[in-house]
């Protein structure tokens, strides 16, 4: 809260790549301010001429081909909701200190986004028996920042597998019913429903589809955590969001009156089903209480919020939210060393002081 540089009413993360956070407690709305929506990239935005830009669809289809903006925009579009969070949102709180964007709260947004259905576009291709992934390839490229990663440039990209891809993957051309922004990934980003924000690759210029899994940058070497079955740990891209609760107010190192009335409000959201509870202890986690839930939407947040009546002695207070969806997962108490810097929905209690 304290030294940050805000530019254009956003948390500066990192000016080259651009990184951009929202100050969390602006949340004021269901579906976030495009001006107040974090913006995450690895490379510097891409030029893009939108006359001469193309999409091409290839791999494992009976015919590639390619398509114009004016012609995408012809087809039928969906407008749908969906939130972005980023894998390493809220990192800045991991114990000891980890490289990467060190994010606050705010690398988390929830808008409008219209476009035409990935499905469409690979049943004008015609899908191969064969196919078992999609790879959705961006326009941006820059050097790897693990040591280990290929030398010279990378092109961001990602796979989805070919059920995503044709279930509720958008090729999305417009922001809360604006076009794109260039931060945003102008003309057209990928959405992808349900997953971390690393999936939907912005700036898109290439759809390719793959026999086979498909193993790039952004997906091993970085974007991936160790997941363990029976046997071994083994190494698995990011996908589905976990089930989280932040709190938007009070703001940690907050001091709030004795006696009176605090509203205390945030946001939840998880990765498949919906959020059915959330509670807030105000005694660091000895007790807790239901919260009121706003309106519930698929792959939106649902926010909360909760009438507190402050104590009649001063004191340090600490709050924690949790949230429960509708499969019954619950926020963990710590972070599991084996998601790395990502994937970080423990709760988290903050402190504020009564006087
Ligand atoms: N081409 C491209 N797509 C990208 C990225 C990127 O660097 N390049 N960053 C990804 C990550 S890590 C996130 S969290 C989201 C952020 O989307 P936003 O900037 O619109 O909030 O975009 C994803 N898509
Ligand atoms: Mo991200």
């Amino acid at each position: 809260m304290k030294d940050r540089q805000l530019r254009a009413g956003k948390i500066l993360r990192s000016a080259e790549p651009l990184n951009l956070e929202m100050p969390f407690e602006k949340l004021g709305s269901f579906i976030t301010p495009t001006g107040l929506f974090f913006v995450r990239m690895h490379h510097a935005i891409p030029k893009i001429d939108k006359s001469k830009w193309r999409l091409r669809v290839d791999g494992e289809v009976e015919s590639a081909f390619e398509i114009t903006f004016d012609e995408l925009i012809e087809i039928e579009s969906k407008k749908v909701l969906a939130l972005l969070e980023c894998a390493g949102n809220t990192r800045s709180v991991l114990e000891p200190k980890v490289a990467g964007v060190q994010w606050g709260l705010g690398a988390v947004g929830n808008a409008h986004w219209t476009g035409v259905p990935l499905s469409t576009l690979l049943e004008r291709a015609g899908v191969k028996q064969t196919a078992r992934e999609v790879v959705l390839e961006g326009a941006d490229e820059g050097p790897a920042e693990d040591v280990r990663g290929p030398r010279g440039n990378v092109r961001f990209a990602r796979s989805v597998p070919l059920a995503k891809a044709r279930e509720d993957v958008l090729l999305a051309y417009k922001m809360n019913d604006v076009d794109l922004p260039g931060e945003h990934g102008f003309p057209v980003r990928a959405i992808v429903p349900g997953w971390y924000g690393v999936a939907s690759v912005k700036w898109l210029q290439r759809i390719t589809v793959i026999d086979r899994p498909f193993y790039g940058y952004y997906q091993t070497m970085d974007y991936a955590f160790w997941k363990r079955g029976n046997g071994q740990p083994e190494l698995e891209a990011l996908r589905e969001m976990q089930i989280k609760a932040e709190i938007a107010q009070p703001t940690d190192g907050e001091v709030l009156p004795v006696n009176s009335k605090v509203r205390v409000h945030g946001a939840a959201w998880t990765g498949e089903g919906e959020v059915t509870k959330v509670e807030l202890s105000l005694d660091g986690g000895a007790t807790w209480n239901e919260t009121k839930l706003g309106e519930t939407e698929p792959n939106a947040w649902r926010l909360w919020e909760f009438d507190w009546r402050t104590p009649t002695t001063a004191g340090k207070r600490t709050l924690i939210a949790r949230a429960t969806d509708s499969s019954g997962r619950i926020q963990p108490a710590r972070h599991d060393p084996d998601r790395g810097s990502y994937m970080i929905n423990q709760l988290l209690p903050i402190d504020v002081q009564v006087r």
